[in-house]
This record gives C-alpha cells, structure tokens and sequence, in this order.
C-alpha cells in the first residue's frame, strides 16, 4: 500500500525507519509515486487571475546575500513597539495589534522570524536554481537549471491563504504555565500570522525543472548568511520536504496581500508550506536541490524534533504539521474597564484542518460558552470569533479560549514537554485585570 507522505503519521513513521535503517530505495520510490500523483491536481483553493504580473520588477537593492545593517536586529521594517514585541534578531505580533484588523494579518505587523539578518536581493540577477538527482539528467549544483524572477512572473499564478507560525510560537509558556525550562526563543503567542500568498505552485517549477519518478526529497535553501550555532557553521537555512508535500500545495509565493513580498518576509521569493512548522517556508530562496534520496541538514535532525525524557536520544521524526491554537486579541496582561460588558476577539488555527469550534473561559475553566465564529474559514487558515464577557467584579482574570478542528484534535491542559519548547498548544490562560 502506498502511504501518503503529507499525513505525518505516516511520514513520522517512515522517516523514523529511514534514520534508523538507512533506507529502503524501494520503498521509497513506491511512497513518491503514489503520493505524488494522489496530491496532483489538489486545488490550492486559488484565484488564478491571468494578469500574472501584479508587481512587475521592483527596484534592485544590493547583491545576493548582502547584509542589511538595520541595528540590532537585522529586520528592515519598522518595528513600533505597538505593534511589535522585540525577540533578539526576531519580532512577535502584539496580539491587542490585531484588534480591529480584518483577516490577514497585515505585512506591517506579521511577525518575523530570522537566524540571521534580511538580505536585500537583486532581483535582476537573482535565479532560482534547481539540480540534484532527482531531476532529469541530474543537473549539477553548478550547472543548474535556472529560473528568472520574470519566468516565474509568466507562469499561471494562485493564491493560497496560509498561516505560517513558528514551532516555538508559545514556547514562554512552558515556563510561565507549566514551570518548565525549555531552549529557545521565548514566544509568546504572536509567531504567527495569516496572508494572502501568490504564487507559483512549487509542483509546476518542478514539472519544468524535469522531476524524476525518482525523486523523495527536496531541499530548499536560504540566500541568507551562514548560520553559526554556538560557534559551529551550520551553513545556509534549508530544510528537507517530501515531494509529496512538495507537490501538493505548496506556493514558490511573491506576493503578500497584494504586494510584493517584503525584503523580511523573503522578497523576492520564499517558500509558503501551508499548515507545516514555519521552517519549512524558507525566505529568500536561492537554489533547490531534488534528490532520489532522502535528504538530511540541522533543521530537521538537531532541530525541529521532539527531544526530552519522552522521546529516543535522536528526538522524534521531523515535526510537520502544526498543532491547534487559539489567542485572544487582548494585550497579555492588559486592562479592562470594570462595569460594562466587552465583546472578546480572538482567532484560533490548526495545521490539521479547519477549526470547527471554539469555546471561552472566563473562570478558569469551569464554565465554558461557545465562540461566535464569522467570516472566512479556511482550512489552511484561521478563524476569527468573539464573545460578550461582562467581568462580575474588578480583580484578576484568566482567560481561555479552547478550539478544535475538524479532525476532533483539541486543545490539551498541559502540553507536552519537550527540551526545544516545541508546538506549545495547551489551553492558554491570559491575564487581564478588570478595573
Ligand atoms: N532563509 C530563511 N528562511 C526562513 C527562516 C530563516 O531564518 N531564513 N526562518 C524560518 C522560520 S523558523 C520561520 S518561523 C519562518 C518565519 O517567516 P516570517 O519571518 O515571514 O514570519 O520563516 C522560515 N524561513
Ligand atoms: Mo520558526
């Protein structure tokens, strides 16, 4: 039976093998095959709109890789504190920013994740390359077949609406709700954030590129700088995925919400893997290797695993999907005015499916009230809900908000630990004081 590698169960499992057994050419070869051809022709939900060059060719800026000296922390937009909680080379969405704010969360305010800094590229020379053998004739990292921006511009466009949250998005609250030491960034809950990204579909550069039937893995990688880990070169950003995802709803995206991605956000293209681990949509891609065999770099051996008493001393498979979650567009720890009744907002997001329900707490969790979700629902998505709370006294509160989507995947009271304070999805409790 062919397993269908974009279920990560089945992925874990397979994966698992790999890295233990060395691998099974065979048994790969049958698992691309079938789950290639069962993800073609998977609609990404998309407008194609036939005027497919919406942004033409913005000005150039520096050469490949060249380092923006923004201070600090190498993001080149601007970062108003209200907008922005400031994370080292990082920055988090201030929750109370998305309050009034419609679907997507707006460029000015998404989130930025970045191991090193933005670089500006000049989109005149950059080419997208594509080698490695499982392509056709297996092109050589140095003699690649090449992509120019405007090639990628002429080909039929589609829009996917995504979110893309960090891994670690809630990682401070290991600590803070569970007393729990974990590495890592300290998130709150604002890694995260949903745009409108248009594209080409990753299925169809590959198609020209020349994919192989015996292609598993691709790897794309960053044109950002080395990473150095503790001293240690960890080479460029990249990360393996299974053709199988890969083809399946994957964008080679250029714009975000009608615009021209933004240099932090990956201009001029970056990778858009809907409902996996923001890692796996790498900003700013430069080359793609395709390979017949499984392929291996930090970010999906020494990162992006479960590591912890649980788990076997080389971690848990490659983390995929994202968990369910929810947040409230409320300040964290912010005020409320006593004696009156406030609409609560919030939106809550699953890498598993749509969100089906959302339920509140303003007790801590003894009485719970269905949400009143509304507008657009998408599966790859959030959804936005609200309802009346009218604080009995002033004083402290928590407040809870619990989704589950539609494979009946719930938001758990504890989350389960995990060293790199990886996929944080328990229940949150956010403080505010009524007064
Ligand atoms: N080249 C490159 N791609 C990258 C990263 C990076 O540092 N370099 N960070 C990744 C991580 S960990 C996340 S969570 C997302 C964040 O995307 P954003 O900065 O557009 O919000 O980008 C991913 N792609
Ligand atoms: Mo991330």
């Amino acid at each position: 039976m062919d397993r269908d590698l974009t279920d990560e169960d089945a992925y874990e499992s397979v994966r698992a093998g790999q890295w233990r057994a060395g691998l099974s050419r065979r048994g790969l070869l049958r698992l691309s095959a079938g789950a290639a051809g069962a993800g073609l022709g998977a609609g990404l939900g998309a407008a194609f709109t036939g005027a497919a060059r919406a942004a033409g060719v913005p000005p150039a800026a520096g050469v490949p890789g060249a380092l923006v000296s923004a201070p600090a922390t190498g993001i080149v937009k601007p970062l108003p504190p209200e907008l922005f909680i400031p994370q080292g080379t990082n920055a988090e969405t201030r929750w109370d920013a998305m309050r009034g704010q419609g679907y997507v969360t707006p460029a000015d305010r998404f989130f930025v994740r970045n191991h090193v800094a933005t670089p500006l590229i000049d989109v005149r020379t950059w080419r997208l390359k594509l080698w490695g053998t499982g392509l056709h004739r297996s092109p050589t990292e140095d003699r690649p077949v090449e992509f120019s921006y405007e090639d990628l511009l002429g080909m039929r466009a589609e829009t996917v609406t995504a979110f893309i949250e960090c891994t670690g998005n809630g990682r401070s609250l290991y600590t803070s709700q569970q007393g729990q030491r974990v590495s890592g960034t300290a998130w709150g809950l604002g890694a995260v954030g949903v745009a409108h990204w248009r594209g080409v579909r990753l299925a169809t550069v590959l198609e020209r590129a020349g994919l192989s039937t015996r292609a598993v893995d691709i790897m794309p990688r960053g044109l950002d700088a080395e990473y150095v880990d503790k001293g240690e070169n960890l080479g460029r950003v990249r990360r393996p995925l299974p053709v199988a995802k890969a083809l399946k709803d994957v964008l080679l995206a250029y714009e975000m919400n009608g615009a021209p991605l933004p240099p932090d956000h990956g201009f001029p293209v970056r990778l858009v893997v809907p409902s996996w681990v923001g890692i796996a949509s790498v900003k700013w891609v430069g080359d793609v290797q395709v390979s017949d065999r499984p392929l291996f770099s930090p970010w999906n051996t020494r990162f992006y695993r479960l590591f912890g008493p649980d788990h076997p001393p080389e971690g848990s498979a490659p983390l995929t999907r994202m968990n369910v979650k929810s947040a409230f567009e409320l300040a964290w720890d912010g005020t409320l005015a006593a004696g009156r009744t406030h609409v609560l907002h919030g939106r809550s997001w699953s890498g598993g499916g749509r969100v089906r329900s959302v339920a509140v707490s303003a007790d801590g969790g003894r009485t719970w009230h269905r949400a009143r979700t509304r507008g657009p629902h998408p599966a790859r998505g959030w959804v936005r809900w609200e309802l009346p709370w009218r604080p009995p006294a002033p004083g402290r509160y928590e407040l809870l908000a619990r989704a589950t989507d539609d494979t009946g995947a719930t938001q758990p009271v504890t989350a389960p630990y995990n060293t790199l304070g990886y996929l944080f999805g328990a229940i949150a409790r956010h403080p505010v004081t009524v007064k």
